[in-house]
């Protein structure tokens, strides 16, 4: 159970000594996106990418920036491609076909900063599972079935965690959301933050909820990292309701990755290996 133990005891769910990033390339314009809300402009984004990487390092952690890529326009979304535990790293099967061949960019890095044998993979033939779907808490590991994670890759990741003695929960990503993540994040290693809609699928039993405010569902998509939780600017009311809570909010810019349905957590991978 040792293992087990060092991930679900205390705070090693939120606090991590690095990261993984990669600047969006010029082609993150044409990103997957539910809704066509405009294009992204490319210079802010990278404005917007900059001060996000910023932030994560203002915590003492070290953040590694891999370069763009141009082929593929969302791999800025790294996030999606990996789960990283701190004895074990596991590469994900993108359900999305333009997103698939990311992970094959991904994986040498995570297999020069894990130990031999600690990098595993997703690899069944029908098995898809996006970084997104999983939210890591101090007492366990939630997995969403989404339009992008289905049952087949959430049993194997299953059986893959719990060969590192890791717990797992299946559980549903609401229907129209892209990723479980979308609609919440954690807060400390029994917190979170979540949307109305998100909560009432009853998922969270036991833990604290803050609920995002009416009309701010947007802002469910956060991220505790050290002692910041990185926050999407515009949201007015669940931010004070976190800081009010006593959170170290820091806010960010995020409204060019947000026409692509990117928020705080799909920007970066967050390990301490
Ligand atoms: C996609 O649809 O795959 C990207 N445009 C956004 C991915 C966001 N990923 C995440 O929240 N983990």
């Amino acid at each position: 159970m040792r293992r087990a133990q060092r991930l679900f005891s205390g705070h090693f769910s939120y606090t991590f000594t690095h990261a993984i990033t990669r600047a969006p390339a010029p082609s993150v314009i044409n990103g997957l996106r539910s809704v066509d809300t405009g294009s992204p402009d490319f210079k802010r984004m990278q404005i917007q990418h900059s001060a996000y990487v910023s932030a994560l390092r203002s915590t003492g952690a070290e953040v590694i920036e891999l370069s763009p890529l141009a082929k593929f326009p969302d791999s800025c979304f790294v996030e999606d491609t990996a789960l990283c535990l701190p004895d074990v790293a596991i590469i994900m099967r993108p359900g999305a076909p333009t997103r698939f061949e990311e992970t094959r960019h991904m994986a040498p890095h995570l297999h020069n900063l894990y130990p031999t044998g600690c990098v595993e993979a997703i690899d069944g033939i029908s098995s898809y599972v996006e970084g997104g779907d999983i939210l890591t808490t101090g007492r366990e590991i939630l997995v969403g079935r989404s339009a992008r994670t289905n049952a087949s890759g959430i049993q194997e990741l299953k059986r893959i965690l719990e060969n590192w003695e890791y717990t797992v929960r299946e559980v549903i990503t609401p229907k129209g959301v892209l990723h479980f993540k979308t609609d919440c994040s954690l807060l400390d290693e029994d917190t979170v933050l979540c949307t109305p809609r998100l909560q009432a699928a009853d998922c969270f039993e036991g833990y604290k909820v803050i609920k995002t405010a009416r009309g701010e569902e947007a802002a469910a998509n956060a991220i505790r990292f050290n002692d910041l939780v990185l926050f999407p600017a515009g949201f007015p009311r669940t931010r004070d309701a976190l800081v009010k809570a006593g959170y170290n909010v820091r806010e960010m810019e995020n409204s060019e990755f947000a026409k692509i349905d990117g928020g705080m957590s799909c920007l970066s991978l967050r390990f301490s290996p």
